[in-house]
Parts: structure tokens; C-alpha cells; sequence
């Protein structure tokens, strides 16, 4: 917990913006992989807000983004539950879901925080648009739309956007871009602490420098954890394996860099697929993940 006293727990059993069926059973997952003792065990008043009602597949047809008008009314509706938990100053902790929930956790966000930082870790840097995407899902693109890239229906959930600054985010674990997301970042600015950054510095140099960018002038720092950032020999259940990951211990190292730096003001995981896990071995993860941000320690 950072600069706020309740964890408020809000469930998004939301899937349409990934290519694959079952991050929707994402959150049941991880509240059965004993997510609720683990908390009450680190002491941490929560406040479980129940799942967020999800649209239902009405066919929206667009040509190039899947399920656009279902993911416009999810966000919607998320964006305005994230932002009234942050106004009864509760610690929003969302748990998806796909990463194209991340869309109205920061439009949620931004009523409140006008410069937010953002440590996006991830495997991927979801800055595609539906020109640059290869595939159409949406979770491959939400980053980019709190940057403003993409249709307005989607950037401007909540008011008028950007509600992002490429200068206050930096992406970890990064190690698949398409050619777009490639462009976009070295022309952007946006820091990217790559696999080979990882690997070059090490995870507490990595920190270091990303808490420093993402504190810098900013009023809020938000961390948006996908799980396929971590090696698929740790975390099997995700919809997009990408081999050469970061490690377990590298993993829960940063995020209890990022408890000691109390600068944490919201935290979402997403993209935990329960049906293609081995047991609910990645769901568990994510609860240990979870403590290690809360402020879990070995000793
Ligand atoms: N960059 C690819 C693949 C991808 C992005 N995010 C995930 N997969 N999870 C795309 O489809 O945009
Ligand atoms: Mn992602
Ligand atoms: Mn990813």
C-alpha cells in the first residue's frame, strides 16, 4: 500500500480485447488462488468492490478493431468506478481481464492525476494502432490509446484526451514490438527498458532509472502489470507466451522496489488466462506478485 489506507479490489472479467478466450476468468482465478488470505495476512484493510458488470457481445462490427463498442462501454463503466475509488482516496487495485482494460483505468485515473506516470511491464509495448496491428485486439493497442493514437471514441473515454505523456512512461520486460510500435517508440521518447536492458544493467539499475522517470514532475505513478511479462516457464497461463522473460525473482524484486518507494498510487494485472494455465500456477503467481507490491517480505 502507497499513499493511501484501503486497497479497493475491483474485478474485470473482461476478455474481448485478446485474441484468445479466458482472461475473462482471470479475476475468479486469482481470488481462488487464495488472493483474499494472502492480503488479510499482510494486514491491508480491503474493500472488494465485487466484478464490474461487462457488456455483453452485441456484434459490434468495425472493420480493423475487434469488439470496439464492447470495449468502449467496458472502459466507460470502468473508467468512472476507478475514478471514484481514487476520490474516497482508496488504493485501486484492478485485477482483469485483458489488457485493454488498461484504457479505463487510466481515463478513470486522469480525473485526478493530470501528469500520471506509468511503469507498463510487459512482454509487449501495446502501442499498436489498427493500421500498425497485426491482428486486430485491441489489448495490443491500449497504451497507445492514452496516448492519443486511435480513434476518438476510444481516447476520449472520459473528456478529451491524451491522458498520457510518452516522457512520463516507461515500458519493462519489452521483447516483441511490431515495426510500428518500433517507430513510434524511438520517435516518441518513451522509455524502454527492454529484455536486453534487463539483462545489461540489471533489474535494480532498471528500477532505479524507471522510478526516477516516472516520479519526475509527475503526480501519481500507476503500474499496469501484464503477466506475460514474466518467462512463460513461470507464468504458462497468458494468451501470448513470449519466451525470455523476465524471471520470477526479477519480477518480485521490482515490485518490492516499488513498495519501498511508497510512490505507487494505483496497480492493475491483467492478462492471466486461467484455461491455459498448468493448474492455476499463474494465478497463484499473481497473488505472490501482488503481496510483493503490497509490501510482502521475505524476512
Ligand atoms: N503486438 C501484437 C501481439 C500482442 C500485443 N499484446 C499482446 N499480444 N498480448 C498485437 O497483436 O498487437
Ligand atoms: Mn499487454
Ligand atoms: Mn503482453
Amino acid at each position: 500500500m502507497m499513499m493511501t489506507e484501503t486497497v479497493s479490489l475491483l474485478s474485470v472479467p473482461f476478455g474481448y480485447g485478446a485474441g484468445r478466450h479466458g482472461s475473462e476468468m482471470g479475476p475468479q482465478a486469482i481470488f481462488n488462488a487464495g488472493l483474499m488470505r494472502q492480503l488479510s495476512e499482510l494486514q491491508i484493510p480491503v474493500q472488494d468492490e465485487g466484478p464490474l458488470t461487462v457488456p455483453q457481445h452485441y456484434n459490434s462490427t468495425h472493420p480493423r478493431l475487434k469488439y470496439f463498442h464492447e470495449i468502449i462501454e467496458l472502459n466507460t463503466n470502468l473508467a468512472a468506478k476507478v475514478s471514484e475509488i481514487v476520490a474516497r482516496n482508496s488504493f485501486p487495485l484492478v485485477l482483469g481481464g485483458d489488457h485493454s482494460i488498461a484504457i479505463g483505468t487510466y481515463a478513470g485515473l486522469a480525473q485526478h492525476y493530470k501528469n500520471l506516470g506509468v511503469i507498463w511491464f510487459d512482454a509487449h509495448a501495446d502501442l499498436n494502432t489498427e493500421d500498425s496491428s497485426p491482428s486486430g485486439n485491441i489489448h495490443g493497442m491500449s497504451l497507445g490509446v492514452g496516448l492519443g493514437r486511435g480513434p476518438d471514441l476510444l481516447t476520449q473515454i472520459k473528456g478529451a484526451g491524451p491522458n498520457l505523456k510518452p516522457e512520463n512512461i516507461v515500458l519493462i520486460g519489452t521483447r516483441q514490438l511490431d515495426a510500428g510500435e518500433k517507430e513510434y517508440i524511438r520517435s516518441s521518447g518513451i522509455k524502454c527498458f527492454t529484455m536486453h536492458d534487463i539483462d545489461r544493467k540489471g533489474m535494480s539499475n532498471v528500477m532505479d532509472e524507471a522510478m526516477s522517470i516516472v516520479t519526475r514532475g509527475t503526480d501519481g505513478v500507476h503500474l499496469s502489470f501484464d503477466i506475460d511479462s514474466l518467462d512463460p516457464l513461470e507464468a504458462p497461463g497468458t494468451g501470448t507466451k513470449i519466451p525470455g522473460g523476465v524471471s520470477y525473482r526479477e519480477a518480485h524484486f521490482a515490485l518490492e522496489l516499488m513498495y519501498e518507494s511508497r510512490k505507487i498510487t494505483s496497480a492493475e494485472f491483467v492478462e492471466v488466462n486461467p484455461s491455459l494455465d498448468a493448474g492455476n500456477k499463474t494465478a497463484r503467481l499473481t497473488v505472490e506478485l501482488i503481496a510483493s507490491l503490497l509490501g510482502q517480505r521475505i524476512l
